[in-house]
């Protein structure tokens, strides 16, 4: 998007070109109609932005007109400033003086909004006196995600038109709010027809100015940021409502303030404020990390071997193998997405459960207001259960989620090739296996892929696409497309044990172990973690899942930590104790028993405990990751770092303000990476050897992702 050869902008970033085709002025009916055309987006980059100040202008001295309508060409109204410019030499009208220029005209300036008016969007409007939108339009402030906040008057102006309350809500969560509830909070004067836009704003402004009503600027209002003066409270028990929403995040605490100041100081202070607090931001790493997984998210989709005109297969109906949680979650996305869903099961008690789990989970989603009640009986009416495996002869898509085995796994997939239909998909649910391997024994190898998908699957974002080495470029293609269509990140990868997610996990948990038994204890580790910004350490995960999943008394060796706890009947939440002991809440605390467990432990294995800092615990367990990251580059089992931060924020939780595993390394230092991967294979051993891909980047002063 950044490159020289793809400017974003239309006309380049070369200021000031009003002829650029960028803007255009007309005047119809005594009316100027600013219409701006900056696809795909209408991003507010400075040739938009000189643009629409020189037509402004104009229509402010052109005695003809009365009124200024501003709206959009393409897709959308502006959805926001051009993210692109951040962190360059500013160029141009800055975006608030522009927006001051807009209240200031001397005749009524009348917003036209369709599509998404987001953040400097929305503020460019909140600049206007007026503004009018189509139904489908919405409109938000969603700076905050990128870790900034609105820094063109967004914070000053929203409180006075909406109140105080909404608009902390609406810029500290970034949502897009649709056009009839922005209409209902004063945001929007009126709706238009869906087809009848430019017209509606057209009447809207001749009846300005037939009625003689002149320019409304927002600023003037004051009505609604009264009650909240004087009342810091206000400020400080939102934030402490919303702490775990915000825990970790700089921008949101930045955002209050900025409101704050909006209720206490008069407009142009506020403003002064607004823009302090928004350069600290912009500056900063938490912002660049949100604006960099911004176009990472966008990046994932880009396959270089597979350009947009790959043809794709249908995907109509789907077949999922196995009813269990794997199964039921990933068939609740197609469900969602309105795709019919076939499940098969093995037993009727089975399918039963299955079916009544996705039946609950919707309901709980009803319940909480998240869906509509009529909606809960819609998804279920297009799920099939059945257990004739036949029933998957009709499907485009067949998914298998049955249990973690090879031969069981290659024992459907030869029963799946004699039934699928001619050019079906035949994709494997898989968190570790081959499925090149899974994919040899049918007939079909080119159908064969994996997708696998992320527990809980109907909530997880991501989906890690298998590519196969046999998989057509159409089926790959198919796969990739069709992740956004379901709600997932889809991240091509290549098949390795683990693939790209649980093969750094494993790093991060051989070296999570190794720490409990060198001196650490489980909560240390886990503490951590957590305060990195992960929603939780690996021993908090391993009882919340199970400490049993794949043991059992019969072939336990009872040699790990783990094996010593399920012999003891210590098997995670649902038996009250596992690392941890449990509370009738499932409310933790660090475990006596554990603890004595874990010195015993260390001793029975000979190794002297030792005073572990966290600075070292967040290392041993970060960088191995961030080595295995390059060897997966190297490999090419992923096609760019950023794909790889995209599995581990999408997959895992890790923290967007830290913008993933190799988005952190670079913003730690490559050579600090690998001084530390060097040292431990010498103190520790060979598993710690930095990878090649680490050594050249550290020789060459390059960085994984080019954008820390
Ligand atoms: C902002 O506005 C800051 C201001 O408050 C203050 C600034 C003044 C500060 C001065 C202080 C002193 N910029 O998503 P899509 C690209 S912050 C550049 O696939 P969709 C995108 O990368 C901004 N590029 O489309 C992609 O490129 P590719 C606040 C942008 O239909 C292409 O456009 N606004 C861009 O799925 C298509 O995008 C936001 O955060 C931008 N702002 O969704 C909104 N927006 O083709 C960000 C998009 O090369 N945008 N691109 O991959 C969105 O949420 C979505 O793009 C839409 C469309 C919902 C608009």
């Amino acid at each position: 998007h950044a490159s020289p050869e793809q400017p974003f902008n239309l006309g380049g970033s070369d200021v000031a070109d009003t002829q650029s085709g960028v803007t255009d002025l007309k005047v119809e009916d005594g009316i100027a109609i600013v219409t701006v055309n900056n696809p795909p987006v209408n991003a507010l980059g400075a040739a938009v932005r000189d643009g629409v100040a020189a037509r402004m202008r104009e229509a402010a001295a052109d005695p003809a007109t009365e009124a200024v309508v501003l709206i959009c060409a393409g897709r959308t109204f502006f959805a926001g400033a051009d993210i692109t410019e951040f962190g360059k030499p500013p160029k141009g009208i800055p975006l608030g003086e522009l927006v001051t220029l807009i209240e200031d005209m001397p005749k009524p300036v009348v917003a036209a909004i369709h599509g998404t008016a987001l953040g400097g969007g929305l503020e460019m409007a909140l600049g206007c006196h007026y503004r009018v939108a189509v139904p489908s339009a919405r409109v938000g402030l969603p700076e905050v995600k990128l870790g900034i906040l609105p820094g063109a008057g967004g914070t000053q102006r929203l409180p006075r038109i909406v109140g105080v309350e909404r608009a902390l809500e609406m810029i500290t969560s970034g949502e897009h709010v649709p056009a009839p509830k922005a209409k209902e909070a004063g945001l929007i004067d009126e709706l238009a027809p869906e087809e009848g836009l430019r017209q509606a704003a057209l009447d809207f402004a001749k009846r300005l100015v037939a009625e003689g009503k002149g320019p409304r600027k927002v600023r003037d209002l004051s009505d609604k940021v009264e009650a909240a003066r004087g009342k810091p409270e206000v400020f400080a028990d939102f934030a402490k409502a919303n702490a775990r929403r915000f825990r970790g995040f700089e921008a949101p605490a930045a955002c209050i303030e900025a409101v704050k100041a909006a209720v206490e100081l008069p407009f142009e202070q506020g403003i002064a404020k607004e823009r302090d607090l928004f350069l600290k931001l912009v500056a900063g790493t938490q912002s660049k990390a949100q604006r960099y997984v911004f176009f990472a998210e966008r990046e994932v989709r880009k396959i270089p071997d597979l350009p947009d005109d790959t043809p794709t297969l249908p995907v109509n109906s789907v077949g999922i193998i196995g009813a269990g949680t794997m199964g039921g979650g990933i068939a609740m996305n197609f469900l969602n997405a309105g795709i019919p869903v076939t499940i098969v099961e093995m037993k009727q008690e089975a399918l039963d459960r299955g079916l009544s789990v996705i039946r609950k989970n919707y309901e709980a989603s009803a319940a909480k207001g998240r869906l509509k009640p009529e909606d809960v009986e819609k998804r279920m009416s297009l799920i099939t259960g059945t257990l004739d495996f036949e029933a998957l002869s009709t499907p485009d898509l067949v998914i298998e989620a049955v249990y973690e085995n090879m031969d069981i796994k290659k024992d459907v997939f030869r029963r799946l090739d004699k039934i699928a239909k001619p050019g079906a998909i035949l994709a494997s649910n898989t968190s570790y296996l081959n499925v090149d391997e899974i994919a040899s024994v049918t007939s079909r190898p080119e159908s064969v892929i994996g997708m696998h998908f992320f527990s809980p699957a109907n909530v997880m974002k991501l989906l890690e696409v298998v590519r196969a080495e046999k998989a057509s470029k159409e089926v790959v293609a198919t796969a990739v497309k069709l992740a956004p269509k379901i709600g997932k990140i889809g991240v091509l990868v290549g098949v390795c044990y683990g693939f790209v997610g649980n093969r750094m996990l494993a790093e991060r948990q051989r070296e999570a172990n190794r720490l409990v038994e060198e001196g650490a204890m489980p909560w240390d580790v886990d503490r951590v973690l957590y305060e990195f910004g992960l929603p939780m350490g690996p021993f908090a995960m391993s009882d919340l899942a199970g400490l049993d999943i794949g043991w059992s008394r019969e072939t336990s060796k009872g040699e790990t930590l783990r094996e010593k706890l399920c012999e003891m009947d210590r098997r995670g939440q649902k038996t009250g104790a596992g690392f941890y002991d449990y509370d009738a809440n499932r409310k933790a605390t660090p475990s006596p028993i554990v603890e004595q467990m874990v010195l015993d432990h260390s001793k029975q294995k000979g190794i002297t405990r030792r005073q572990i800092s966290d600075a070292e615990i967040l290392e041993r367990l970060i960088y191995p990751m961030i080595n295995e990251g390059a060897k997966i580059l190297e490999e090419g089992k992923a096609i760019r770092a950023s794909d790889i931060d995209m599995v581990w924020i999408n997959g895992y939780g890790w923290p967007v303000y830290r913008g993933g595993p190799m988005f952190y390394a670079d913003t730690v230092g490559l050579e600090n990476v690998l001084a530390r991967m060097e040292q431990w294979e010498r103190e520790i051993g060979p598993e710690f050897r930095p990878s090649d891909l680490l050594r050249r980047k550290v020789e060459a002063g390059e960085t994984f992702t080019g954008a820390a």
